[in-house]
């Protein structure tokens, strides 16, 4: 008997393996929900802490530690069930050596650099633009051959430093609206019409104000210099694409896996990192009907990189079998909300308001609502590594939970936590830790992305897709900072039935 009972399974395990393999289910999100652990979130934030430790206490793209992250990543992904490919590419980064403003000789002593200037040294009289030098008409004909001073706010550093180029200056000097100290980036010189761009630095408030004060209508002979020389370091984005479902198809699914040079960079964006591991981990079990792109970008930090090489380097054809891009940054804030882009534009005007991206956001309203949670309108104004592929015509959505924002009453009454805190107390700081982390709003956040990647990976009936002709949006239409319509109604929701979901 006992030799029988023996032989039987070896045979029917042999004619299991001659017949056609079994298709595995098709996807569900309750049941690719069911499969997502807290416990595993914490074992991989544990994992990416020890890189971090290992690594001088960060993982910023170029340094050992993000090399590691991208080894650690690769290790966790199926490589039967998905096609792994690294993206390499190279960034040239501006290294100032001399960035100053002076004015008769004296000069300011705290000038930051505005990366993207050209690099060179403008010596010419100043002269102070009226209102925010964001429409050619506040550049009268005399601006021509000197330096323009400019109040910063209303409109992006590009378009003022294009439009007072276009205008003749020889140099640029934007002045602070606020007493904080920022790092000022121009972008590309084409994204403004224009060839080039001037050479440009950025002065405090309190610089610029008496300076404006002193020059009235009149001129003052200054310098602006923006020197620096380029350093060239190699990265890489990594794409894991499953090989089943229509290849035509593909939702695009994003985190990026770069820390801050200052802090192990767990919530940011560790979590999201993480959130994509385990998601892609779980659908193994499964198949789809369209075909998931889980993407980890590079070099977010020093302006979305890795995400906008990607999707300026795809050709055409590619682009357009691409439904959608779904991005998730900072799922776990200790004292978190959940947000949603707004990709109606219903709350925060935003030129990228389309109807797949509202649709996107409808179905992240519904999954919180579903589990009986509240949710709010996060801007939609492209600060993150979904922005390249709305400027090539893809809808895009996501889950954010706050980042060195307060956290107003209206808020913790809806989420609970602290009114008057930051979302995230450490953010871009080193004690952005395995600690830092809200492991329950962590496999929440994590669930949304698990229902999502369901839900469109059977089916995307009723989205717009194919899409018509891309709408590709410039740049300079966005205005900086995005401020909310308060006569719009905020769709803070209230979770339907206050029933958590089962998974
Ligand atoms: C990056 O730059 C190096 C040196 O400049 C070059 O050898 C390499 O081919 C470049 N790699 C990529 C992916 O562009
Ligand atoms: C910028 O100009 C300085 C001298 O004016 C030069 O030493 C430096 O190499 C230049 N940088 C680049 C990137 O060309
Ligand atoms: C967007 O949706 C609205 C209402 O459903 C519809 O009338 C409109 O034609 C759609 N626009 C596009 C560009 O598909
Ligand atoms: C959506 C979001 O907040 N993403 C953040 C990810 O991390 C970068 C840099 O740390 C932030 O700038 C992004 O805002
Ligand atoms: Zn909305």
């Amino acid at each position: 008997m006992k030799v029988s009972t023996l032989i039987v399974p070896a045979l029917a395990s042999a004619t299991l393996v001659a017949a056609a393999p079994a298709v595995a289910p098709l996807v569900e999100s309750n049941k690719l929900r069911r499969v997502l652990l807290r416990s595993e979130l914490k074992a991989r934030a544990q994992e990416l802490q020890a890189i971090a430790t290992a690594n001088g206490g960060n993982r910023a793209w170029g340094t050992p530690g993000h090399w590691d992250t991208l080894t650690w990543i690769e290790s966790h992904i199926d490589k039967d069930y998905y096609n792994v490919e690294r993206q390499y590419f190279n960034i040239t980064r501006q290294i100032f050596d001399d960035v100053s403003v002076s004015v008769q000789g004296t000069r300011f002593t705290n000038v930051n650099g505005m990366t993207g200037s050209p690099n060179g040294t403008v010596s010419a009289d100043i002269l102070a633009i009226p209102n925010f030098g964001c429409v050619a008409s506040d550049y009268p004909a005399s601006v021509a051959g000197k330096i323009a001073l400019v109040h910063r706010g209303s409109c992006n550093f590009g378009l003022k430093n294009a439009l007072a180029g276009t205008a003749g200056a020889a140099g640029l000097i934007v002045w602070n609206n606020d007493p904080t100290s920022l790092q000022p980036t121009l972008g590309a010189p084409a994204d403004y019409g224009v060839e080039k761009f001037i050479v440009s630095a950025f002065i405090t408030q309190a610089d610029g104000q008496a300076l404006v004060t002193k020059l009235g209508t009149g001129t003052l002979p200054g310098t602006v210099a923006n020197v620096f020389h380029e350093e060239v370091s190699l990265t890489a984005n990594i794409l894991a694409t499953t090989k089943g479902g229509d290849q035509n198809q593909i939702i695009s699914v994003g985190a990026h896996t770069d820390s801050v040079k200052a802090g192990p960079g767990i919530n940011d964006n560790g979590s999201g990192t993480i959130a994509q591991i385990e998601v892609a981990k779980a659908l193994t079990k499964y198949s789809v009907n369209n075909a998931i792109q889980f993407s980890w970008w590079s070099a977010e930090e020093d302006g979305l990189l890795g995400s906008r090489y990607y999707t300026s380097h795809l050709p055409e054809e590619e682009a357009a079998k691409i439904v959608m891009n779904l991005n998730f940054d900072m799922l776990a804030s200790p004292n978190y909300l959940y947000a949603i882009y707004d990709g109606d534009a219903s709350v925060f005007p935003s030129p990228y308001a389309t109807n797949g991206s509202a649709l996107i956001e409808k179905t992240f309203i519904d999954f919180f609502s579903a589990d009986g949670k509240n949710s709010v309108a996060s801007a939609f104004d492209g600060r993150s590594d979904y922005q390249g592929f709305l400027q090539i015509g893809v809808p895009a959505g996501g889950v954010f939970m706050g980042a060195e924002g307060i956290k107003t009453a209206e808020e913790a009454a809806l989420f609970g936590g602290k009114a008057g805190k930051p979302y995230d107390a450490c953010y871009h700081q080193a004690c952005d830790n395995f600690d830092n982390l809200d492991y329950g709003a962590f496999i929440t956040g994590t669930k949304s992305m698990a229902d999502a990647v369901a839900k469109y990976g059977r089916s995307i009936a009723g989205f717009p897709f194919p899409r018509p002709a891309a709408k590709v949006i410039p740049r300079a239409s966005l205005a900086e900072p995005m401020v909310p319509n308060p006569s719009l109604t905020k769709h803070a929701r209230h979770g339907g039935c206050g029933k958590a979901l089962e998974a």
